[in-house]
């Protein structure tokens, strides 16, 4: 896998994670990051992204098992792209579950959901500062659909 896939991969996989579906441009970042920032400091901290990343997960466990599947992913999806909140993903629902499916069964476990979204939090912390910005949301954006708004 070149490091162009690994990070395009990893950025999808954070939208899904975080609930929301490939921003369109710093508009949509700023309403992500807006979303997660509970203290309205102007900045998402790893709490707050943790937070956000445990609500999604429990908004995808239709069925309250402890795992969501692909086809768990697939209906959250759908009825958030019916809301005009997700717009069509390049990755599968299946694709996005196997890069988190550390045991490889198929299923994101809450543990999994929360390793993943904490790894996509450092990778989205360009500075290293513990807090991503709705600037380095975007920036993680155009550095991963290669300068398209
Ligand atoms: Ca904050
Ligand atoms: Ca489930
Ligand atoms: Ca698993």
């Amino acid at each position: 896998m070149n490091t162009y896939t690994r990070t395009h991969l990893a950025f999808s996989m954070l939208l899904s994670i975080a609930g929301l579906s490939l921003p369109l441009g710093a508009q949509a970042a700023d309403r992500m990051a807006g979303k997660m920032d509970t203290d309205g400091d102007g900045k998402v901290s790893a709490a707050e992204h943790a937070v956000a990343a445990k609500a999604m997960f429990e908004r995808m466990d239709a069925d309250k098992d402890g795992y969501v599947t692909a086809a768990e992913m697939d209906a959250s999806h759908a009825a958030m792209k019916k809301d005009g909140q997700a717009t069509d993903s390049p990755m599968s629902s299946a694709d996005k579950i196997k890069a988190v499916d550390r045991d490889g069964d198929g299923k994101i476990s809450a543990t999994e959901h929360e390793a993943g979204s904490k790894s996509m939090f450092g990778k989205m912390d360009g500075d290293m500062d513990g807090y991503v910005t709705a600037a380095e949301m975007e920036a993680g954006h155009k550095a991963t659909m290669g300068g398209k708004k």
